[in-house]
């Protein structure tokens, strides 16, 4: 194949190959050849279809290498491409280090978008989703990224769901899984329900958008409270993972210590409180109650008014009096009771004390409802200027005087004082409480896992026994409606018997929630076929935990809490052990950045405009239809709505995916947000280039390979330096992961220093031939085929993934320094000399030798010669 134009490449080789520091500078023109990157691609595509580039290494340290699997949408995006370059630039690097790398892929295959679709074309989902699997594969193969498809898991199929499903069964029977009624987030668009974590803080469906409804319905629950404490404090085994995203974990988790206290009231009912701030009880002015507190409920049963009152806009902040009378437990002063809508159900008891004059929403409460409240703090300030009576004081501090005993304490230590007085009366008691909900699994859909319960009337809820699994999904074309699964209307799938009294029974319509299928995907990827067992606990226990996993940021909370939830379940159960990371399944995690596409925005409407509606004029984007219109060039993340989706396949048929790889790499840090610009593109097509023009130079140069080092001048042991100083950052910045776009930046300054060697025609080909291996080996996991092209080009018939490149620092670091010289103490000329010889004799030869000497000495004579490793000072008469 003609990868080079002739006519240009030989212009580089028109100086002689002698080498020769004397010979004049010959400065080559820039060499514009047009080596067909495309074509490299599709020769080398060819040849890994044939055979595998990398070396079998069973014996290698294993090293798991997992992005997050995909929704089979039908395409993929710029974020896929951008998280599986990095995943598979990775596997590629620890490939070349001698590890036994695991990098598997497939696909998160069950859920909404598929049965939508369906719905509207009257298709069956499972068709749609197999076909957009083989286009995305085919897509994959354009990236030029490398999986280990012999461990493909489809979570669609019934190999797989099967043994979600025995998953299911084993939770049961432990208890862990287990239907209740429950008060759920209902998607009136979609028809289903949702978990809390799908219901943004607006109220709103993730998916559909729409205002989600409350409904009461029976549903399962897997429960992960159970596991609350374990979660929290395994965070801190997880070092490699990013701050941010423990503590947003460590957040929804949420941990709270305090207290229950009991109010006394006029009438039989006593209420409890939940208060981390027992100290603050002597200025509390109201009770504050939950909408479902059951004193709400049973006086709204009485009150008509009240009743009206809580069915009116959940936005209203208004509260609602009680006609009920509480008495402080310390002080025995009456507060009034009230509901309050900021008072959360799920939180604590449901009932708070209000404190005013310390806590900001008890505060505005008060304030609007005109709850009269004395405005002296309970704690105060060690300084008192921080008080400021126009908001609360949350700070610590000193009990004030209206603390009675207490006062003078420290706010903590009367805390735990009177937490231990009431206490001691039987009034109080410690508790731990945790925000984290059970997780809500069940869902009223067809397109996921069947939950494999039987409910018969005589025995209840049943588990499908395990040779009975899979409970398979029946085939059907067309779905129908939305509202409840499709399933409950195929009689013949709902109609069984009792696996355990026989007598005729009902399947469980309800399917699992696809976070389910992708909370252990990547136990199965280690024994993706295994017919008896959801994996066999040997080979989990030899490869997991996963070493390293990349994926969105998005998946912070719920992907990342369910996978460490059910890893521990699963170790529970007796499925699998690894204690160095007390059963945590991710070492490592990286959350890569977004993409942000280029989005014009109109300046006098706001409105975002298609980029064919704008044109550059001097300088500046204009709306074509109105050139008065101003527009502004911003980034957001891509997105069909703000026309600033850019296709990546489309990039890569253009550019190749070695230039659309290098450039997404080079664009920004892993963890940053990616600003596509696709004119930027071009820089990292001119810089392999620029490598295969210097590649092809020092191919062609006429002289051995091997040079020794006395034949090297200062800009060859420059060059070597860099290469080597170059291939240890690599190294660096592959392990440290973030930085791959500093790889790139390195290798640029490298090639640079290459071709200005090439071009002042000052180095002996062994050391450029050693610096340009240097750099396709280091380059070779981020552009594949032209490293491999480029490595064959130097000679070599092995795979460039053969090994890591390993070469010396070279000894000598710098032949020669330059020092400047002084006469009568005036600055006169720099002059080169041998840096490890500063005999006087040998600088001063240098000195007088030097062009310069002549015009300043004339015939003066030295009478002193001061000389230091950093200048050298004649004096002269
Ligand atoms: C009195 C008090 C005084 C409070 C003070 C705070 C500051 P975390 O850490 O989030 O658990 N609280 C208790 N249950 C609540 C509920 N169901 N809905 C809304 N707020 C509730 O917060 C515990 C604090 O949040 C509790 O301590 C309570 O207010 C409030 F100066 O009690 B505190
Ligand atoms: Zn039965």
């Amino acid at each position: 194949m003609q990868l080079f134009n002739s006519r240009v490449v030989p212009r580089l080789l028109q100086s002689p190959n002698k080498i020769n520091t004397l010979c004049s500078k010959k400065s080559i023109s820039v060499v514009s050849h047009k080596l067909n990157l495309l074509d490299i691609e599709k020769k080398w595509k060819k040849e890994w279809a044939k055979q595998s580039p990398f070396p079998a290494n069973e014996s290698g340290k294993k090293k798991y290498v997992l992005s997050m699997f995909p929704y089979p949408s039908g395409s993929l995006h710029m974020g896929h491409v951008r998280v599986y370059t990095i995943s598979d630039t990775l596997s590629r690097y620890y490939r070349m280090k001698g590890f036994n790398v695991i990098h598997p892929m497939g696909w998160d295959a069950f859920g909404l978008p598929a049965e939508n679709a369906a719905i509207e074309h009257h298709i069956s989902p499972k068709s749609w989703t197999k076909s957009n699997i083989e286009k995305m594969k085919h897509q994959f193969e354009y990236m030029n990224v490398h999986f280990d498809w012999d461990r493909e898991i489809v979570t669609c199929d019934p190999s797989y769901y099967k043994w979600g499903q025995y998953l299911f069964t084993q939770l049961f029977r432990k208890g862990l899984a287990y239907q209740a009624d429950a008060l759920v987030n209902w998607d009136p668009v979609d028809c289903t329900v949702l978990a809390n974590e799908q219901v943004d803080s607006q109220g709103r469906s993730w998916r559909s958008g729409a205002v989600v409804e409350k409904k009461n319905l029976c549903q399962w629950f897997f429960k992960t409270s159970d596991y609350s404490e374990r979660l929290l404090k395994d965070l801190e085994e997880l070092y490699a993972w990013p701050e941010k995203v423990k503590k947003m974990q460590q957040n929804w988790i949420g941990k709270s210590e305090g207290l229950e206290i009991q109010f006394k009231t006029d009438q039989k009912y006593t209420l409890d409180v939940y208060t981390t701030r027992p100290e603050t009880i002597f200025g509390s002015a109201f009770i504050g109650l939950s909408k479902s507190h059951p004193l709400v409920q049973s006086e709204a049963q009485k009150y008509e008014n009240l009743s009206t009152f809580l069915k009116s806009d959940d936005a209203n902040s208004d509260g609602f009096e009680l006609p009920i009378v509480a008495y402080n437990p310390l002080t025995a002063a009456p507060i009034p009771v009230y509901y309050a809508p900021y008072v959360v159900n799920e939180h604590g008891t449901g009932a708070v004390m209000g404190v005013p004059m310390h806590d900001l929403r008890d505060f505005t409460f008060a304030t609007e409802n005109g709850i009269p409240f004395p405005p002296t703090n309970v704690v105060l300030p060690l300084k008192s200027e921080m008080i400021n009576n126009e908001s609360p004081y949350t700070g610590n501090g000193v009990m004030s005087e209206i603390s009675g005993e207490y006062s003078g304490m420290k706010n903590k230590e009367a805390a735990k004082a009177i937490s231990k007085y009431l206490q001691s009366r039987g009034i109080a008691r410690f508790v731990t409480k945790y925000r984290l909900r059970d997780w809500l699994v069940s869902r009223q859909r067809f397109w996921g896992t069947p939950i494999p319960i039987v409910h018969c009337d005589s025995c209840g809820a049943v588990p499908v026994p395990e040779h009975e699994l899979p409970v398979q999904l029946p085939e059907l074309t067309d779905i129908y409606g939305k509202g409840s699964s499709p399933l409950t209307n195929l009689e013949s799938w709902v109609k069984t018997n009792c696996p355990q009294c026989k007598k005729p029974a009902r399947r469980e319509t309800d399917t699992m929630d696809t976070f389910v299928d992708s909370s252990w995907y990547f136990f199965r990827f280690l024994d993706p076929k295994n017919k008896n067992l959801p994996f066999d606990p040997k080979k989990v226990e030899k490869e997991m935990p996963v070493d390293i996993y990349i994926g969105g940021i998005e998946h912070s909370i719920l992907h990342l809490l369910y996978s460490r939830f059910l890893s521990k379940v699963m170790h529970d159960i007796g499925l699998w052990k690894n204690d160095s990371l007390n059963n945590e399944p991710f070492t490592r995690l990286i959350t890569q950045g977004m993409v942000h596409g280029p989005t014009y925005v109109s300046q006098s409407t706001g409105r975002i405009l298609k980029p064919s509606q704008v044109e550059k004029i001097l300088g500046k984007f204009v709306n074509t239809a109105n050139p008065d219109d101003e527009v502004e060039l911003c980034y957001f993340k891509m997105s069909k709505s703000k026309h600033n989706g850019v296709d990546p396949i489309s990039t890569i048929l253009r550019w190749g995916s070695d230039v659309t790889r290098a450039h997404l790499l080079f664009s920004a840090p892993v963890d940053g947000v990616l600003q596509w610009d696709s004119t930027g593109i071009v820089g990292a097509e001119r810089w392999l280039l620029r490598l295969a023009t210097c590649v092809e130079s020092i191919q062609q140069m006429d002289q051995p390979d091997v040079s020794s080092s006395s034949e090297m001048n200062d800009k060859t042991l420059e060059l070597l330096e860099q290469s080597h100083d170059y291939m240890v950052a690599c190294a660096k910045n592959y392990e440290n992961i973030f930085s791959l776009n500093v790889i790139i930046s390195d290798s640029m300054k490298l090639t640079i220093t290459i071709y200005n060697c090439l071009k002042d025609n000052a180095s002996p080909k062994g050391a450029l031939k050693t610096s340009a291996e240097v750099l396709i080996r280091c380059i070779a996991p981020i552009v594949p085929c032209i490293s491999s092209e480029l490595w064959n080009h130097l000679g070599h018939k092995d795979s460039v993934y053969t090994s890591w490149p390993s070469m010396q620092k070279p000894t000598i670091t710098k032949k020669r320094v330059s020092v400047p010289v002084q006469i009568n103490g005036k600055w006169r000329f720099q002059m080169n000399i041998p840096s490890d010889s500063l005999s006087e004799n040998l600088v001063m030869k240098t000195v007088l030798a030097h062009p310069d000497a002549h015009r300043w000495l004339k015939d003066k004579k030295v009478v002193r010669a001061i000389i230091k490793p950093k200048v050298v000072s004649l004096v002269v008469k």
